[in-house]
């Protein structure tokens, strides 16, 4: 089989069609590639398996995978072909058992490469050479069957890797064209939609004023030089207001937990909004929504503490879906959030797959996203992570403090430097702060420690 026979041949089969299709992010696509029923068809198989190994047989590796489970099939019959072991990583966390992250053997350093149906945009496939450097193997080369990305190859190089493959999207669709599958209008249709998905994320085309908070938090940072929020997990008003007094001038926003105060009342509200006017920082308060959207509306808005009226930003957890940004911000102005992608907490049960959910969701909502909240274990890590966000979309980092360190119930802190060096846009410090003698020089001392790191990063840019 030529590459033109099998191209008709998966239209054939309907791996690939024309018409309207909604994609997984809500966007509506001209077209569609699935190429999991090809198992069923044993002589396309065998040939995508040779156009496979035809591509590879001059690379070196050690080891063979497919990214599970479309290209695990696959992956298995080039290995067997080309008498290469082949391992593959789990899809699903193990529970139980030996929780052994990759199935079969091999050593360590051992030159993976890694074969994949589809790309699109890159990031699924830098996760998976992530995930699998973390377990001691290296990834250099990516091989796909269609390449249907508009810039997956730069996306990969830029982040150190190589991406080969079968067949491109233009191939294909000059092809489908030329054989009178698809008209004229369908393949213009089809590279144009390709190309619109790149330009959404174009950095120089961040519009800030449709998220007045993100605006007015990144005019505080320039105007107070100071990238510190401080997080006041008090009990009593007394003390409360006596830190804040403190610690007010050098902070640019004011992250609470009001349901940990014992002596809450109607003073507190007002008091806390005329020291945000006096110290000019912005009130946060970490609730943490979690609920299905119409709980969470009155969570927000009911209840003793009617958060929505003092609270210009709340926290998000996404576990329950977009929903929950709908009964939270529907019908509400100038109030936004920042959606917990990543915790600083130990075992915490985040994983790649839904932080990356979470950028998907806030890429959509950006009016009522500013960022996220994130951590990561040094410099690199976080530069990983950050590198995923949407553009224009802030890191908020806990877990941070002027050494590194770890609590007795799991809290994992990393230093200022290496929060701000990996890309935190803010710093969030609590028991670092609050715990000292005194906290006003103490805060002083983390403005200053990450005011000068955030310079320093923002000039090299
Ligand atoms: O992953 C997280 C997310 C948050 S918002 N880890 C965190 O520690 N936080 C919050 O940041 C936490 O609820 C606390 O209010 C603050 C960190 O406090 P510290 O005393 O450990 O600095």
């Amino acid at each position: 089989m030529t590459k033109k026979q099998f191209i008709l041949e998966l239209e054939k089969i309907g791996a690939i069609k024309f018409g309207k299709f909604t994609l997984k992010s809500g966007i509506i696509s001209p077209f569609y590639i699935d190429l999991r029923d090809m198992i069923s068809y044993p002589e396309m198989l065998d040939n995508v398996a040779d156009f496979l190994v035809r591509r590879i047989k001059k690379m070196e590796f050690d080891v063979i995978t497919g990214i599970p489970y479309t290209a695990l099939p696959i992956a298995s019959l080039v290995a067997s072909k080309m008498k290469k072991p082949l391992i593959y990583m789990r899809k699903e966390e193990k529970a139980y058992g030996t929780g052994k992250k990759i199935i079969g053997k091999f050593k360590e350093k051992d030159k993976c490469l890694v074969i994949d149906d589809l790309i699109t945009t890159g990031e699924s496939k830098i996760e998976t050479a992530e995930a699998m450097e973390k377990e001691g193997i290296v990834v250099q080369d990516f091989v796909v069957v269609i390449d249907r990305s508009a810039n997956g190859k730069e996306q990969l190089k830029n982040a150190g890797y190589n991406l080969h493959s079968i067949m491109t999207l233009d191939k294909m669709l000059d092809t489908l064209y030329d054989n009178y599958s698809i008209t004229r209008c369908q393949k213009d249709e089809v590279i144009e939609f390709t190309k619109s998905l790149l330009k959404k994320d174009d950095p120089s085309k961040i519009d800030y004023s449709i998220n007045p908070l993100t605006k007015k938090l990144l005019n505080l940072i320039k105007k107070k030089k100071s990238n510190l929020i401080l997080s006041l997990d008090v009990e009593k008003q007394d003390e409360f207001f006596k830190i804040l007094d403190k610690v007010g001038p050098e902070i640019v926003m004011l992250k609470t937990h009001v349901d940990i105060l014992e002596d809450y009342d109607e003073k507190f509200v007002p008091r806390l909004k005329e020291y945000a006017k006096k110290f000019d920082f912005i009130i946060f308060e970490d609730r943490k929504f979690a609920d299905i959207g119409n709980t969470v509306r009155m969570q927000y808005r009911s209840g003793i503490y009617k958060i929505s009226d003092w609270s210009e930003c709340v926290t998000v957890h996404m576990v329950a879906g977009e929903g929950i940004l709908k009964g939270l911000f529907d019908g509400l102005e100038g109030r936004s959030s920042f959606v917990l992608a990543r915790m600083s907490s130990k075992g915490n049960l985040i994983n790649e797959a839904y932080s990356r959910k979470c950028f998907d969701i806030a890429r959509k909502n950006r009016k009522v996203v500013s960022g996220f909240i994130g951590h990561g274990k040094d410099v690199e890590d976080i530069r990983k992570f950050k590198a995923k966000f949407p553009p224009g979309l802030l890191l908020l980092m806990p877990g941070v403090k002027l050494e590194k360190g770890s609590d007795a119930m799991g809290q994992q802190y990393i230093t200022v430097e290496e929060a701000i060096q990996g890309g935190a846009d803010c710093i969030i410090v609590g028991r670092g702060i609050y715990g000292q003698k005194d906290p006003g020089e103490v805060a002083k001392i983390y403005r200053e420690r990450a005011w000068k790191e955030y310079e320093k990063r923002e000039r090299k840019r």
